[in-house]
């Protein structure tokens, strides 16, 4: 499949950036899958660092090629934070993520980054964000319905999340996330502020400002597009 090829090739690239020593932000999905198996290559040649997972599942890959897991107590800063994305708007490289459902600890650990690299294949591109992806929302449970109806007047269509079995989805954090629908978005700087400003709303899957570098693989190789 060329499309996963693509995203293996942005995720070893990636991973060629951590060096011994570094502190470095695991992301979640599957391009951060690829590019954590390479940093478990790199562990077994004998490359040292530490890792902060911004998920459950990205903690259990981590931990079965042995890399050491540590925590913001003793690692409040994290040299380079490598994550996937759903969305990279050309341009402003602002980001929908969330897909994968750890938008929360992945903003958290990109807050917390000096570098926040994206991995992506070349189909996440687009011109505008909301492109063709709804923006994650993660909601408390509590009054989750009435967070919804608001997230409606602000010109979304949001659908509740659900797991394989038609349960509602819950996060590690054990929230809920609400896809919300607002067809392609003018200004994401400022819904993203209003969405935030919802109570009920813990965080969205708008990352504004944020990223650093976007590593792109497509069909004619690698591009690295500066922030
Ligand atoms: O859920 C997430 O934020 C993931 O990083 C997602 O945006 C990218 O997932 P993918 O690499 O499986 O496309």
């Amino acid at each position: 499949d060329p499309r996963e090829e693509q995203k293996r090739h942005a995720a070893i690239e990636a991973a060629s950036m951590v060096r011994e020593g570094m502190v470095v932000g695991l992301g979640s999905g599957t391009t951060s899958a690829y590019m954590i198996d390479e940093l478990g290559r790199r562990w077994a040649e004998g490359l040292r660092f530490s890792a902060i997972p911004t998920s459950e599942r990205s903690a259990e890959q981590a931990r079965a090629h042995g890399i050491k897991l540590v925590t913001f107590a003793n690692h409040p800063l994290i040299d380079l934070d490598i994550d996937g994305a759903d969305e990279v708007e050309m341009g402003t490289l602002n980001l929908i993520k969330g897909r994968g459902g750890a938008l929360f600890r992945e903003k958290i650990v990109a807050a917390a980054s000096r570098r926040f690299v994206v991995v992506v294949d070349e189909s996440k591109l687009v011109p505008r964000l909301g492109h063709h992806m709804p923006v994650p929302v993660e909601v408390t449970t509590f009054g989750w319905e009435l967070t919804a109806t608001r997230l409606q007047d602000l010109g979304a269509r949001p659908t509740l999340r659900l797991d394989p079995h038609g349960a509602p989805f819950n996060t590690d954090g054990g929230n809920l996330i609400l896809d919300c629908n607002f067809g392609e978005i003018a200004d994401s700087v400022a819904l993203a502020g209003r969405i935030r400003s919802i109570v009920g709303v813990i965080e969205s899957g708008l990352f504004i400002g944020r990223t650093s570098e976007v590593i792109v693989a497509g069909r004619d190789g690698l591009k690295h597009l500066m922030a």
